[in-house]
């Protein structure tokens, strides 16, 4: 978009600037006369960009517009947003009142109670706006309409929460203690780790992930995806090797189902707990309606050290680590107290965090600059109950083609998290034992 003319000039901008409270920017992602004026054009530009201004230009240089200060998601959504506020500047008069919610549909974009931009019968052409705090309710049409992301330049801290180089010498660094990692008893030749989380949170896209690191370029593994439930439905571990039918590290990522939300299936607590302990076979088959026992095909009864699960890895999704549902908040926590009763070590990686954050979208190594990402780990901290000092964000492999050296840091920085977790599992292993 660098190089089409915004109809907003200097002026005008440093009125728009003036109505946030942060030090802002503005960035076009849609015009009107360029790209058809159209909802849902705009709904499909303006997905996924962040906090969006919509300006619409109407005669006698008047302008009317609103802000979000939550992301798109959908095209056809509706959201509560307390911050969200309509706009009008008339003549050298700015007003700014709030909304409470904020809808996108077919035909129109609603600020609730406040403005609306919509087609009209008069015209299918064009894009009118219309007051709804007025009583009148008349439409105007629109001579022009653009769009733009509201970039908090406040987003970036001025030094980083956490301390990390980014280079490659890291990355090799990093690659190689994890490949030469050795469990602390010398009887034990795999150390297994499982990935809990809710459905969608990037459990399964961590461990292709991690496997791409280590094959060198980007594999997603057939296990990654989308559904209206659950992706993964099986007990799967994964080995990690350096390369293909390379040298092989005896950490061992195991996957399972996702926690389900209210009506969705999901992976019970008591199969999580039936995993951590060992008794589950490889390659069972997750059945909401049927909890794993004894009586279960495959189940192992006496597991050895080398079947437990020697750290759990919460995975939770950074955009909605704020906004999960009772149950999986619930699901969650009591898996937390029922772990620790294991004697299992416990940690987090909040994933998505490009998704949250675009400056970390643009340039990964910037994570640990990222106001919004520090923001999200505390909030899985709360989630959890976890020290933050356990929590890592990651970047899960998704639509790239080639690795980024920054995206590769961090994943390894999250196994090298679980496996100093996981060397305190062994080290009270006899005291946990003694009490079970
Ligand atoms: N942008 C982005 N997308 C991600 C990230 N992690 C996962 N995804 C995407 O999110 C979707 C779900 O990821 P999965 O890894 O299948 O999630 P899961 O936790 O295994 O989900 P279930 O198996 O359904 O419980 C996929 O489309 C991934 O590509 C991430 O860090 N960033
Ligand atoms: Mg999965």
């Amino acid at each position: 978009m660098s190089s089409v003319i915004p109809r907003l000039d200097k002026q005008t901008e440093k009125k728009l600037l003036s109505l946030f409270e942060e030090h802002t920017k503005f960035s076009l992602l849609y015009k009107g006369s360029l790209h058809g004026f159209s909802v849902s054009e705009i709904g499909r530009k303006s997905i996924n960009q962040g906090y969006i201004m919509i300006v619409g230009y109407l005669e006698d240089d008047v302008i009317m517009g609103g802000c979000t200060s939550q992301w798109l998601r959908d095209r056809n959504t509706t959201f509560q947003d307390e911050k969200a506020f309509y706009f009008s500047i008339e003549k050298s008069k700015v007003t700014k009142d709030p909304v409470e919610s904020f809808t996108t549909e077919y035909d129109a974009i609603n600020f609730e109670n406040g403005l609306k931009f919509h087609r009209s019968k008069k015209s299918s052409s064009k894009l009118f706006v219309t007051r709804l705090d007025s009583f009148e309710e008349e439409e105007k049409v629109l001579q022009e309409l653009e769009v733009y992301r509201v970039e908090d330049l406040g987003d970036l801290l001025d030094s980083p929460w956490r301390e990390l180089c980014w280079n490659e010498e890291m990355r090799d660094q990093l690659k190689n203690s994890i490949i030469n990692y050795k469990p602390p008893l010398n009887l034990v030749s795999k150390t297994k780790v499982l990935l809990v989380g809710p459905v969608g949170a990037g459990k399964s896209s961590f461990i292709s992930s991690v496997g791409s690191v280590f094959h060198g370029w980007v594999a997603l593994r057939a296990m990654v995806g989308t559904a209206a439930q659950s992706f993964t439905n099986m007990f799967r571990s994964y080995n990690t090797k350096s390369s293909q039918g390379g040298e092989q590290s005896p950490l061992v990522l195991c996957d399972i189902m996702g926690l389900g939300e209210e009506d969705l299936p999901g992976v019970k607590v008591n199969d999580v707990l039936q995993a951590v302990k060992g008794h589950v076979p490889e390659g069972y088959k997750f059945d909401s309606s049927q909890a794993i026992s004894s009586d279960t095909s495959g189940y192992v009864s006496s597991p050895s050290i080398t079947n437990k699960i020697t750290c759990v890895a919460f995975v939770i999704d950074a955009r909605k680590v704020q906004t999960y549902p009772d149950d999986i908040q619930e699901g969650l926590k009591e898996l937390r107290l029922k772990i620790r009763d294991l004697g299992v070590p416990q940690v987090a990686l909040l994933t998505h965090i490009d998704e949250v954050c675009h400056a970390v979208d643009k340039d990964v190594s910037r994570v640990y600059l990222s106001r919004h990402v520090q923001d999200k780990v505390t909030a899985a901290g709360n989630l959890l109950g976890l020290p933050a000092s356990c929590i890592v964000p990651v970047k899960n492999y998704s639509s790239e083609l080639e690795l980024d050296c920054s995206t590769d840091i961090l994943i390894l920085k999250a196994l090298e998290l679980i496996l100093r977790y996981a060397d305190l599992f062994y080290e009270d292993y006899d005291f946990f034992k003694a009490i079970q």
